[in-house]
C-alpha cells in the first residue's frame, strides 16, 4: 500500500492514490456498489466501492464488515462535490485489521447515563470530537495570549497542605504520614511566582468536593490562572475581558467547522465585543429586585439569578466589589467601604453562568493576619504566603477561567460533562 495519509489532508492528493487508516462508521449497499463512511479521528470520507475496480474479496467485505471495524484503504482520491468535505476515495484495496463486535453505541440516539458508562467510546462521536476539538483550541488560544504578554508560566503543586478556597470542598487524602489536600486552586502559590517573574500564568486540573448535583459543576476540573504583580482590580478586569474576547475570536476563526457541527448560533459568539458591561454586585441585586425576585442582600448569586442578571447584555458582564463575607480571606478589601472586596466575577452571557472569579490581592500583612485569624486557618501552615507580605508586598492581581464552563458555553452546551474527556462529578468516577 502506498503511503499513510490523514483524512482531513486528502484535498492535497486530489487524482493520487492514497492510504487511509481508521475505521468504519457507517456501510450503504446498492448491488454493483457500495459506500463505506470512514472516519480516522480527522476527518469523515466517503468511500466508494464499485465491483469492477476491486477483487471479488475486497467487494464482499460489504457483508462482514461492522461498525467501528479497523481498517486500511487505498484508493484515489476524487472531487465529490455533493459530499460535505468534497471529496471521496474511488477504492482500489481494502485490509481489515479487526473486525469489530456488536458496538453498544449506534448511530440511533442513546440516553446520557447510558453515552457516560461508554465515555471511552462515546469519544469517537462527531459530537464529542467537536466539542473537544473546541476545548483545545481554547488551550492552545489562552497559552499563545498570555505567552505574547510576557507571562511565565509557572504551574501550581497538586497536593498541598492548606485550602485557598476555603474548607468545605477539600478533596483530602494521604500523603505518607501526612494529611493532604487536593489542590482548589493555584492562586497562592501564583502570587508567589510573580514575585519572582511579574507575571504569571498556571494552568491544571483542580479538584473541589462539589456536593452540588448542577449542570455546571465538575469534581476535577481544569483552570487557567494568571497573577499579575502591579495590576489593581481595574487592570485585572480589562486583561479578563481581554482575553475572553481573544478565546472567542480564535475559535470562530479556527473551528468554524466544529461550530457548525454542534449547530451552535455563531452570530451570539461574534456580538462579544470589548469592552464587556462592568456594575457592582450592589447593581446587580438591584436589577434582581427590580425584577422581582426575593433576593437577600449578602448571598451568592444561583444561577437563575445570574441568567436574569445578564439577559440584558449580549456579551459577558463583570460584577465587582463584592460583601466580604462571601469572598476569600485574600480578597483586598475595598479601602473606601471595608464592607466589600475588590473581587470579580465574570458571567458568560445566554445563561451560562460565572467562567471568570478574581480579584485584587490583600498585600497588608496586618490585615491579611487578621482575615486569617478571622476564618480560623492555621497561621503556620500559610507561613510561606505571609512571607509575600514581608519582603517587598506589592500590590497585585488575578483570576481565574474555568475551562469547561467556557467550552460549554462557547459550543452552545448546556451541561458541562461533555467539555472535559473523562467528566468527574459526584457521581462518577468510571470509566
Ligand atoms: P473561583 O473559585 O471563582 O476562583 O473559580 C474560578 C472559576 O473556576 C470555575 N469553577 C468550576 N468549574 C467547574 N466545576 C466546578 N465545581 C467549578 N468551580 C469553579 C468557574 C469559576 O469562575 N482562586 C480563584 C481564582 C483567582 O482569583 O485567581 C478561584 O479559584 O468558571
Amino acid at each position: 500500500m502506498v503511503k499513510h495519509t490523514l483524512a482531513k489532508n486528502i484535498d492535497k492528493h486530489l487524482n493520487e492514490t492514497v492510504t487511509l487508516k481508521g475505521w468504519v462508521y457507517n456501510i450503504r449497499k446498492s448491488g454493483k456498489i457500495w459506500f463505506l463512511i470512514f472516519r480516522d479521528g480527522t476527518e469523515f470520507i466517503q468511500c466508494v466501492i464499485l465491483k469492477d475496480e476491486v477483487s471479488s474479496e475486497v467487494f464482499d467485505l460489504k457483508n462482514t464488515l461492522t461498525q467501528e471495524s479497523s481498517l486500511a484503504i487505498e484508493g484515489v482520491v476524487q472531487k465529490a462535490p455533493r459530499q460535505k468535505f468534497g471529496y471521496e476515495i474511488l477504492v482500489k484495496n481494502i485490509k481489515v485489521m479487526q473486525i469489530a463486535e456488536e458496538y453498544p453505541i449506534s448511530l440511533k440516539e442513546h440516553g446520557i447515563e447510558f453515552l457516560l458508562d461508554n465515555r471511552h467510546l462515546w469519544l469517537r462521536s462527531k459530537k464529542q470530537n467537536a466539542i473537544l476539538r473546541i476545548r483545545h483550541e481554547i488551550i492552545k488560544a489562552s497559552r499563545n495570549f498570555f505567552d505574547d504578554r510576557d507571562f511565565t508560566l509557572i504551574d501550581s503543586p497538586m497536593f498541598t497542605p492548606n485550602a485557598s478556597e476555603g474548607t468545605t470542598t477539600l478533596f483530602k487524602t494521604k500523603y505518607f504520614d501526612q494529611d493532604a489536600y487536593l489542590t482548589q486552586s493555584g492562586q497562592l502559590y501564583s502570587e508567589a511566582g510573580i514575585m519572582g517573574f511579574n507575571k504569571t500564568y498556571c494552568f491544571g486540573p483542580i479538584f473541589r468536593a462539589e456536593k452540588s448535583k448542577t449542570r455546571r459543576h465538575l469534581t476535577e476540573f481544569w483552570m487557567i490562572e494568571p497573577e499579575m504583580a502591579f495590576y489593581d482590580i481595574n487592570d485585572n478586569m480589562d486583561l479578563a475581558e481581554e482575553f475572553v474576547r481573544y478565546i472567542v475570536e480564535q475559535v470562530l476563526k479556527n473551528r468554524k467547522k466544529e461550530l457548525e457541527i454542534l449547530e451552535r448560533d455563531t452570530s451570539k459568539l461574534e456580538k462579544i465585543t470589548l469592552p464587556f458591561p462592568r456594575i457592582t454586585y450592589d447593581e446587580a441585586v438591584k436589577i434582581l429586585q427590580d425584577n422581582g425576585r426575593d433576593f437577600k442582600w449578602g448571598d451568592d448569586f444561583g444561577a437563575p439569578d445570574e441568567t436574569l442578571i445578564t439577559k440584558k447584555f449580549d456579551t459577558p458582564i463583570m460584577i465587582h466589589h463584592w460583601p466580604a463575607e462571601t469572598k476569600a480571606f485574600y480578597m483586598k478589601r475595598d479601602e473606601n467601604d471595608d464592607k466589600f472586596v475588590l473581587g470579580v466575577d465574570m458571567i458568560a452571557p445566554e445563561g451560562y453562568g460565572e467562567i471568570i472569579g478574581g480579584s485584587q490581592r490583600e498585600e497588608d500583612i496586618d490585615l491579611l493576619l487578621s482575615r486569617i485569624k478571622k476564618e480560623n486557618l492555621s497561621e503556620e501552615m500559610y507561613n510561606w504566603y505571609i512571607d509575600l507580605r514581608r519582603y517587598g508586598s506589592v500590590p497585585h492581581s488575578g483570576f481565574g477561567l474555568g475551562l469547561e464552563r467556557t467550552v460549554s458555553w462557547i459550543c452552545g452546551n448546556q451541561h458541562i460533562r461533555e467539555a472535559i474527556p473523562w467528566p468527574r462529578t459526584i457521581t462518577r468516577l468510571k470509566p
